[in-house]
């Protein structure tokens, strides 16, 4: 490699890195925590819409389903980068960054529940729809009891 290609190389790597972090970052905490609840309302709506559906108050369409449990993973990954140091406020309770191991760990648990229940939207079994949309439901409030304030 000639001398040119690694030092661009090596600076595509650290601009790589940066934009890692700069992707986390909020001009301020007011910008977070709209952030967060913004994606938090998205995550409600579609969820509310299964959840419609789990308890008979609209009918079962396996691709609306499917449409809707995608949309909810894909938004389960974004709140968290918006609590970060200095974004105290709204709704969330002092908690998350007194306690933020327990935080992440009810994340975590969010996530893989929204999976499993993305999983069961495609399989397209209302069953296990319900049974996953139930759980999940679960460590949605488990984290709002903790985290959220009323
Ligand atoms: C929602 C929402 C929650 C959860 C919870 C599930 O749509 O806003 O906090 O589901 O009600 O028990």
């Amino acid at each position: 490699m000639k001398l040119e290609k690694i030092i661009l190389a090596s600076a595509a790597t650290v601009l790589a890195i940066g934009a890692g972090s700069a992707f986390a970052q909020f001009q301020n905490a007011e910008k977070a925590i709209e952030y967060r609840q913004s994606v938090m309302t998205i995550i409600n709506t579609h969820f509310g819409r299964i959840g419609s559906v789990v308890k008979g108050t609209a009918p079962y369409n396996k691709d609306d389903v499917s449409k809707n449990a995608e949309i909810v993973v894909m938004m389960s990954t974004l709140p968290w980068q918006a609590f970060g140091p200095g974004t105290e406020g709204g709704k969330a309770k002092p908690e998350i960054w007194s306690d933020n191991a327990k935080f992440k760990a009810a994340a975590d648990k969010m996530q893989v529940a929204v999976a499993n229940l993305n999983t069961a939207a495609q399989s397209g079994d209302l069953e296990s729809i319900k049974k996953a949309f139930g759980a999940a439901g679960q460590t949605c409030k488990g984290c709002h009891d903790d985290f959220k304030k009323k």
